[in-house]
């Protein structure tokens, strides 16, 4: 048996015996035939613990203090980051996603159906993203929204500017006084806590939420819903809009313009855009069409930028 005077705990050497030397291969072609005697290079599960553990709380350091936090990747939200992305390398921004898996309401093109629709101007999005469609004239359609929505996925992932912390809630904002806007305060971060935590608040005692201090914020949280329309709602219960117009009946010709048009900075410190907006601006929902998010993406990115500029 091992003896403990021989152990390394730290490095997880010497506690396990029969793990093989790993085999080698510099391609996948190398390893073509070679099966019978396979195995994976050597590994302690410590070693995994603290591969994935040491990333996330440095992560958690880092993003601490952000530049930008963007609430809810959907498809506003994530076209929002790969604009911001693409242009600002110099930008520290932090994305919150509720949901253990990111792309919101977009994986699907509506109802059950595969297929994704845009109208044009938003094709110049999906060529800029090197997504392909059919052109059907007023519109392209993409072959599925999941082809749509994991390259934007990707490619956001890819920045390396840009952090995704998924499974994680916006429970509330943190503001500070600000005597030059109409409410005296601005928005200055977002207040976080674990889905699963946010969930559990009614049965469950002294759970106390996490912060991060940006000095801006892009809501993209959807409609109104369970999660949606977060920090809309919250601006009114804390008095910095009076009150919201409400999401109206569907519209798609008058929708999507106004969504887009709309999209800004609500607040101080907060720009809202997507579904979002529609709860604040009283507009009309759009349904299965997906241009007017990715637009309102474009609009947000624009709008954050010119906050950096000022
Ligand atoms: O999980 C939510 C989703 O992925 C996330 N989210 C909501 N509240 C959150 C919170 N903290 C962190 N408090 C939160 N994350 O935000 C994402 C919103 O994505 P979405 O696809 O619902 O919104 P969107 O505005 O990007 O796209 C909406 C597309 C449309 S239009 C429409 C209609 O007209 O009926 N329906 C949809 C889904």
């Amino acid at each position: 048996p091992p003896q403990l005077s021989n152990m390394s705990y730290k490095s997880g050497k010497g506690l396990d015996t029969n793990i093989g030397n790993g085999t080698e291969a510099k391609n996948l072609e190398a390893l073509n035939g070679r099966w019978d005697n396979f195995n994976f290079a050597p590994i302690r599960e410590s070693q995994v613990s603290r591969a994935m553990t040491r990333r996330y709380f440095a992560d958690l350091d880092t993003y601490a203090e952000s530049d930008i936090v963007i609430i809810g990747a959907g498809s506003c939200g994530l076209s929002t980051a790969y604009m911001l992305g693409k242009q600002r390398p110099d930008l520290k921004i932090a994305i919150i996603e509720a949901g253990v898996s990111p792309g919101g309401g977009a994986w699907l093109g509506g109802q059950l159906f595969s297929a994704m629709v845009m109208r044009k101007p938003a094709d110049a999005f999906l060529r800029d993203l090197g997504v392909e469609f059919e052109d059907e004239g007023d519109f392209v359609v993409v072959k599925h929204a999941a082809l749509f929505t994991s390259t934007l996925l990707s490619k956001v992932l890819t920045f390396p500017n840009i952090k995704l912390f998924n499974a994680t809630t916006v429970e509330d904002l943190i503001t500070r006084p600000d005597p030059t806007t109409n409410s005296g305060l601005r928005i200055a971060g977002v207040v976080t806590n674990w889905t699963l935590v946010s969930m559990h608040h009614d049965d469950q005692s002294c759970m106390d939420p996490n912060t991060i201090n940006a000095p801006l914020v892009i809501s993209t949280t959807g409609h109104d819903g369970p999660f949606g329309a977060f920090s809309v709602k919250r601006l009114v219960s804390m008095q910095a809009v009076e009150k919201l117009g409400g999401m109206r009946g569907l519209d798609m010709r008058s929708a999507e313009d106004a969504i887009v048009k709309g999209t800004r900075e609500v607040v101080k410190g907060l720009i809202v855009g997507g579904m979002e907006l529609s709860e604040v601006d009283g507009a009309n929902r759009m349904g299965p069409t997906f241009g007017a998010m990715v637009l309102s993406g474009v609009k947000a990115a624009e709008e954050a930028i010119k906050v950096f500029e000022e």
